[in-house]
């Protein structure tokens, strides 16, 4: 009677253990499935609560739009002093400029811009946002075209970037090549 319970048991322990593996293996699907429509809707649409990446994305079109366009024979260049030379004293510079005009920031001009001299700059700033300004980055937002600089003696690196109306370089970027001075 025992065994023979036992026995019949047994089919039935086989079927449940079966219908066990197939609810989890539903389970699991039904899961992964999910999972996958969330990332889906991650990647595809920002969620309400992304706010960083909506932000980012604001910005982004922002700027490139604020971006203007340049000639593709616009240059700006140094008029003084010329690569390699070796000066005592102050510094004066001069900036020359050509294929495009030379307007205050806040003067929303086609085809013109203000400069920026960039001194020993290792890393080149972000062309599509507006320039940092810093002892490296200097502006001339009033429509400058030279300067004065009193740099510690050693070699200098020295170049010029347009920025337009609002801070920021062209699309191309208007810049002129790296000159190296030496200052006594
Ligand atoms: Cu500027």
């Amino acid at each position: 009677m025992f065994k023979g319970l036992g026995l019949s048991l047994a089919p039935l322990s086989v079927t449940a253990a079966l219908f066990s593996l197939t609810a989890l293996f539903s389970l699991t699907a039904l899961f992964s499935l999910t999972a996958f429509y969330s990332l889906t809707a991650v990647a595809g649409g920002h969620l309400p609560g992304e706010k960083g990446a909506h932000d980012h994305h604001d910005q982004h079109q922002g700027h490139s739009s604020m971006q203007a366009p340049a000639p593709a024979d616009a240059k700006v260049y140094f008029i003084q002093p010329a690569s390699g030379q070796v000066i005592s004293g102050e510094v004066k510079v001069v900036f020359g400029i050509e294929g495009m005009l030379v307007a205050p920031a806040g003067t929303d001009t086609p085809n013109s811009g203000h400069h920026h001299l960039l001194i020993n700059v290792e890393e080149m700033p972000d062309m599509t946002m507006p320039l940092p300004a810093s002892e490296n980055v200097r502006h001339f937002g009033k429509g400058q075209t030279e300067t004065t600089l009193q740099l510690v003696p050693g070699t200098h690196r020295l170049q010029l970037l347009l920025g337009n109306y609002a801070h920021i370089p062209h699309n191309p970027p208007v810049l002129s090549e790296v000159i190296e001075i030496t200052v006594k």
